[in-house]
């Protein structure tokens, strides 16, 4: 195998991820997919790591699947391998929390991956696209969909039609990330998000997105009555009682997972 396309930093708890292919802006190649994939696998399994940070550099998160490496795949193998789709799917099944930090080029699948994660923050040069019409094919990895809950209908049909890109302005006003920082800031913002993450109860930051992401399979009502078992099974653990006793004794609490 040829060198790696990721580059792993950690910050203590926090574990930040680079996407590592300058060259291609960090085109998504299978290669590249299948160290993803895996490293993910690492931060679930390492009790150290408790947020994932998933970036690439200030020109680009990614362009999208490496165009060059599927050009000539055909119908039946694509089937039938289900087109590398576990290495793709990876950062959406993560229980741990996973921040995307995106700055440049956030296109096609690269979109996709960034949506994946449990929120995004863009630095204020990001673009974020779904261009595959314009290359005869249409998203593939979850962008119909994901685009579509995040932005609604009409944006998403506009952005994936058109296959025109969108600014981080356009992208805060929709509701496809959470917010813009400058492109040098980018990395330590979404550290600091992290950092304040990894000390709260990892119990309670892992089922607290369990219940967001529940809001998308679930009618209101039982995403309520799912949201409302959690609330009632956190009572079992230490961290609630260190939390609220910490409040009450006017003291920083210390949880302990
Ligand atoms: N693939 C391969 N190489 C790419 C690339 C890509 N997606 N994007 C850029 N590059 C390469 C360029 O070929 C160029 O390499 P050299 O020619 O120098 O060797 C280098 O990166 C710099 O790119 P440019 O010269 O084009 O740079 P510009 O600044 O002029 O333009 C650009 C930047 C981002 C506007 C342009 O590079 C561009 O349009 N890139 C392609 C964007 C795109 O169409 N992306 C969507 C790809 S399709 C699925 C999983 C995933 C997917 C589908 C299914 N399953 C699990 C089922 C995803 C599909 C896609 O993402």
């Amino acid at each position: 195998m040829s060198q790696s396309s990721i580059i792993i930093e950690k910050h203590d708890e926090v574990v930040c991820l680079k996407l590592n292919r300058p060259e291609a802006l960090n085109a998504l190649n299978n290669q590249m997919m299948g160290e993803v994939k895996e490293a993910l696998e690492d931060f679930e399994r390492d009790d150290v790591v408790k947020v994932i940070i998933l970036t690439g550099n200030d020109k680009a998160f990614a362009a999208g699947a490496d165009i060059k490496e599927i050009a000539d795949k055909k119908h039946f193998e694509l089937y039938d391998r289900d087109f590398i789709q576990e290495r793709w799917e990876m950062a959406a099944r993560c229980k741990k929390p996973i921040i995307a930090a995106v700055s440049g080029y956030a296109l096609g699948g690269g979109c996709e991956l960034a949506m994946m994660c449990d929120y995004i923050i863009a630095a204020d040069n990001a673009k974020f696209g779904q261009p595959e019409l314009t290359i005869g094919v249409i998203p593939g990895a979850g962008g119909t969909q994901r685009l579509t809950r995040f932005v609604g209908k009409s944006k998403a049909m506009d952005m994936i039609l058109t296959g025109r890109m969108m600014n981080a302005d356009e992208a805060e006003r929709c509701g496809l990330v959470s917010r813009i920082v400058p492109t040098a800031d980018l990395l330590t913002e979404a550290i600091n998000d992290a950092q304040k993450i990894a000390k709260l109860s990892q119990a309670s930051v892992k089922l607290a997105k369990e219940c967001v992401n529940e809001a998308y399979e679930s009618t209101l009502d039982a995403g309520v009555r799912f949201e409302r078992r959690v609330f009632h099974s956190l009572f079992g653990t230490r961290d609630q009682k260190e939390g609220m006793s910490a409040f009450i004794e006017k003291r920083p609490a210390e949880f302990k997972d």
